[in-house]
């Protein structure tokens, strides 16, 4: 018989990545979309059948992290086999704007779901995937950070992640839930949300290439993290739901590099030497040479990126290394894409799509370009 998930926050990166995966493997796949006043499903558009054709193994209900009774209804008509809690206000300088909002939907919001389970009498057939985060780590205080690593949250989306993995603790050894958490470092992709750093530099880098922007403002450039990607990390996500018993488990890559190399090698993909002066505020990237004809629109000599203090945030989190050894001896899971090509990917999409609007804009179909950061 074909197993059942259900996925929150499957409009978002992962969710995609995660429901393709799914439905590869057979699953009965469905998801809980936000109801939102413009089309928010572009990432699965791709995946979604004509929802009048007999049995579509994909199905989307209109759903909230912050209510509880709708995520008791959907659980109580659907059963789940796997519940996999993807959905959540993920940015975490967002997160200092808006921290009651977060604590809601990110702690609270898990909180709901695994109560639910119980409520239904589905805790023994059930089983619940946690999206933890390596923001629990914050202020590390061990390097490379392991599952059994102190946590030191620094934002209030990190607080209330570490709510969310405690309480799916507290089910698996409460109840008998088979409940864990994936504490996953992060991971990106081309349809990674484009405020993300590493989707805001090669969006933004393609877009100066072809004259849709001048410059890309950027806050603290010399934090570090490990990125792997979504692809990968989706793939660890399902498989951590088919063990024998319920484990928390670090994802990661286990190297690391700063915002500054990641911005070097996206304006490389573009055939873009940047060099960086200045220091702190004023510190700037001016384009020295430019080869090949990805970038037709900058010269040497162009200051194509400044810092903006806008973009600091309150408490950072200046260095995240993870170390994935139990997923690899426990699980066989091995990162397949390294941070570099996972960049040229990224910018050749980006590129793409830039392209698309220059050509636009060229016959005078002129679609404005958000320029949020
Ligand atoms: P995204 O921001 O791309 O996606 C978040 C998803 O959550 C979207 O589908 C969004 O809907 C949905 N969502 C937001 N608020 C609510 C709400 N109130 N009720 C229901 N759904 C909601 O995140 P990612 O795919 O990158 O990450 C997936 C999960 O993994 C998140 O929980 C994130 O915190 C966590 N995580 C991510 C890491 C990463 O590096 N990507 C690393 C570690 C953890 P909509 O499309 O309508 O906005
Ligand atoms: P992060 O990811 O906060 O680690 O959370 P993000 O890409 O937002 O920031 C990474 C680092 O880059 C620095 N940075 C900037 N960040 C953004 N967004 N915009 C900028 O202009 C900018 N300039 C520098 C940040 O200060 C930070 O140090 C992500 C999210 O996906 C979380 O949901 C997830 O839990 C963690 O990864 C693991």
């Amino acid at each position: 018989m074909a197993k059942t998930a259900l996925i929150t926050g499957i409009t978002g990166q992962d969710g995609s990545y995660l429901s393709e995966l799914l439905l590869e493997k057979d699953y009965e796949v469905h998801g809980v979309k936000r109801r939102a006043s413009s089309f928010n499903t572009q990432r699965i558009d791709h995946l979604y059948e004509d929802q009048h054709t007999s049995n579509p193994q994909l199905r989307l209900h209109y759903g909230d992290l912050s209510d509880t009774s709708n995520l008791t209804r959907i659980i109580r008509d659907i059963e789940p086999d796997e519940v996999y809690n993807l959905g959540a206000q993920s940015h975490v300088a967002v997160s200092f704007e808006a921290p009651e909002y977060t604590a809601d939907v990110d702690a609270i919001g898990t909180l709901r779901l695994l109560e639910a389970i119980r409520f239904l009498g589905l805790e023994k057939k059930t089983r619940f995937y946690q999206a933890s985060t390596s923001e629990l780590y914050g202020l590390v205080q061990e390097t490379p950070q392991r599952e059994t690593t102190p946590y030191y949250p620094r934002s209030p989306y990190a607080a209330a992640k570490l709510y969310a993995y405690w309480i799916t603790v507290n089910y698996r050894e409460a109840y008998g839930m088979y409940a864990c958490n994936g504490i996953l470092f992060n991971h990106e992709s081309p349809r990674r949300g484009e405020t993300f750093v590493t989707r805001k530099i090669t969006r933004g880098l393609a877009n100066i290439a072809l004259g849709l922007e001048s410059c890309l403002y950027m806050g603290n450039i010399d934090s570090l993290r490990d990125w792997g990607h979504a692809k990968d990390y989706v793939r660890m996500q399902w498989m951590m739901l088919q063990q024998d018993n319920a484990e928390d488990f670090v994802i990661a890559t286990g190297k690391q590099y700063s915002v500054r190399e990641f911005i070097t090698w996206a304006a490389s993909d573009l055939g873009i030497t940047l060099t960086f002066s200045g220091t702190g505020v004023d510190e700037v990237g001016t384009v020295e040479a430019v080869i090949g004809d990805l970038a037709p629109n900058v010269q040497p000599g162009d200051v194509i990126l400044r810092i903006d203090p806008r973009y600091f945030r309150p408490a950072e989190v200046d260095t995240l290394l993870g170390d994935p050894t139990k997923a690899k001896e426990k699980l066989g899971w091995e990162p397949e894409i390294s941070a570099r090509d996972m960049c040229r990917e990224m910018v050749v999409e980006d590129h793409k799509a830039a392209r698309r609007y220059a050509l636009l804009k060229a016959h005078g179909l002129d679609l404005p370009v958000s320029l949020e950061g």
